[in-house]
Formats: C-alpha cells, sequence, structure tokens
C-alpha cells in the first residue's frame, strides 16, 4: 500500500495536517509538499473549516528539505521545475489562519514551513535551526526572509551564518514562536487555541492575517491605509454587527462567517 506521507483530519472547524514520514524525520520531497499544499488548498476552500494545525510527529515537526532526493539535482533541472516556487510556496496561498505545532526538530526547510505558518506552538522538545551552510547551501525556503523579520536581524545572522540551534526557550524569547507548552500538552494546546480562532468570524480572521501579513510588505502608511480599508468593510460584514449587538445584549454572538 503507498506511503501516505502526509494525513489529514478534522475537529470541529479545525483541519489537521500531519507530515507522514517519521523514518526519515518528515525529511520534505516533492510528493510530500504537493500532497501538503493539495491538504492546505482543499481545507482552505472547505466551507467547514476555520484554521489549520500542521504538524510533524514527536522526534521532527520536519529535519528539512530531503537531502536524498537534492543529491545529485543540475541547476536546470531546479531552474526549469520551479524547484520550491513550485509547490513549496502552496501556503502562501492559504487565506485561514495556520498554525505550526511543533516538536523535535525544525531544521532548514522544516524550520522554514513553520515560519511560513501563522502561529508556532512548540513543544518543549522542539529545536529551530537553519542548518543549510554545512551543505553549502542556503536557506531557500523563504528563510533568509522571514527568520529576519521574525526575530532581527542579529539573531537570523547567527543562526543562518553559523548553523546555530535554538531551543524552545530561545526560539519564544526572541519571537520565533507564539506560545511553548509541555511535549505530552501539544496537540491539546495547539488544538484549543485553534478551535477559539476557528469559533470566530472567518471573514474578519482571513482580513486580519491578510492585514497583519501587509506589515512585512508594504510601507506604514500603505499598511494603515490598507489596514483602514479592511476596517471599512468589516461594517458590511453581518458578523461585525452581530458581534457588536451580542456584545450590547449580553449573549454569545452566533457567527455566519458572512
Ligand atoms: N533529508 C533526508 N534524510 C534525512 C534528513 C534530511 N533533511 N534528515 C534526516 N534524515 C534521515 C537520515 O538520513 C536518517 O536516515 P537513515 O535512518 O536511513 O540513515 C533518518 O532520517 C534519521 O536521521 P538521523 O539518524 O540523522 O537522526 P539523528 O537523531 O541522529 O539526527 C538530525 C537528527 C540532527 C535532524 C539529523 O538527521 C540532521 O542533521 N538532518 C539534516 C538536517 C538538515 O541539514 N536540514 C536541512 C536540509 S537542507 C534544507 O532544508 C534546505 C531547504 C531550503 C530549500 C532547498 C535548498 C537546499
Amino acid at each position: 500500500m503507498e506511503e501516505q506521507v502526509v494525513l489529514v483530519g478534522r475537529t470541529g472547524r479545525v483541519g489537521i495536517v500531519t507530515l507522514n514520514r517519521p523514518q526519515q524525520l518528515n525529511a520534505l520531497n516533492d510528493a510530500m509538499m504537493d500532497r501538503l499544499g493539495a491538504a492546505l488548498l482543499a481545507l482552505d476552500a472547505d466551507e467547514g473549516i476555520g484554521a489549520i494545525v500542521l504538524t510533524g510527529g514527536a522526534k521532527a515537526f520536519a529535519a528539512g528539505a530531503d537531502i536524498a532526493a537534492m543529491a545529485d539535482w543540475s541547476y536546470m533541472d531546479v531552474y526549469c521545475s520551479d524547484f520550491i516556487t513550485r509547490n513549496w510556496e502552496t501556503i502562501r496561498r492559504v487565506r485561514k489562519p495556520v498554525i505550526a505545532a511543533v516538536a523535535g526538530f525544525a531544521m532548514g526547510g522544516g524550520c522554514e514551513l513553520a515560519l511560513a505558518c501563522d502561529l508556532i506552538v512548540a513543544a518543549q522538545s522542539a529545536k529551530f535551526a537553519l542548518p543549510e551552510i554545512k551543505l553549502a547551501m542556503l536557506p531557500g525556503a523563504g528563510g533568509t526572509q522571514r527568520l529576519p523579520r521574525a526575530i532581527g536581524k542579529a539573531k537570523a545572522m547567527d543562526m543562518c551564518l553559523s548553523a546555530r540551534q535554538l531551543d524552545a526557550s530561545e526560539a519564544d524569547r526572541y519571537g520565533l514562536v507564539s506560545r511553548v507548552v509541555a511535549d505530552e500538552r501539544l496537540m491539546e494546546e495547539t488544538l484549543a487555541l485553534a478551535t477559539t480562532i476557528a469559533g470566530y468570524s472567518l471573514p474578519a480572521l482571513m482580513a486580519i492575517k491578510e492585514s497583519v501579513n501587509r506589515a512585512y510588505e508594504a510601507s506604514l502608511s500603505e499598511g494603515i491605509l490598507f489596514e483602514r480599508r479592511h476596517l471599512h468593510v468589516r461594517f458590511a460584514s453581518d458578523d461585525a454587527h452581530e458581534g457588536m449587538n451580542a456584545f450590547l445584549e449580553k449573549r454569545k454572538p452566533v457567527f455566519g462567517h458572512r
């Protein structure tokens, strides 16, 4: 039977995507990234889903791009097939919040995949590194761009140039992760967080995600304008009126995600 390298599940309004190549510490190859992208897009299109959790195994979230697959590739192979851009960046098209639940190794492309998520919840065992320099490579799946934005140039340069590994508490201190939890509570805590998020109005969540991401793409004035337009649009939404009325009537809001 064909190995299921990416597993998809759900609980309530939360989609759960699990990387599943434990023997290779979830080393990310083309088949995995194709399936991951397809799973994320399917959950994004599913009206019953409000947030997505992306996770790996207990020993590794993902130990990076699959070195065994890459070792013999030529420049023409990667250029013509548009390596990375072709399938790794599918996650950028997802409009719903994506939360990475990371235990164990998040190395190289695994760290970069976590960085491409909207939030990272780390287990105490989580270890983050961009060790591509050891291969005479570079963090080419967004690492050189997202890491400095997340933790600043000084720490990012240290990680990229020396392959320094961060443990969960350092990653928390530097702002790489949103929360650190005990390993045995990783999925419970992440699913509770995802369930809270998925219970809010989906169009409002998408507008917030888009607006926060804009902060990395635009000047402050342009970003503020973008945010302000989204705020104005909120007044055209049923959910915003329901949310405000429910507060005034001292009851729980019922969101129709419209
Ligand atoms: N690719 C392929 N196989 C891997 C990878 C990987 N990235 N990581 C681990 N494996 C395999 C090992 O080869 C081993 O297989 P086998 O049992 O057949 O020998 C199995 O997984 C278990 O690994 P280890 O025995 O090494 O386990 P340890 O607990 O001793 O060590 C480590 C764990 C420290 C995580 C170690 O496996 C390691 O250093 N792995 C490589 C980490 C790495 O360099 N990652 C970066 C890869 S490059 C990358 O991600 C670039 C992405 C950006 C775009 C592409 C540009 C290059």
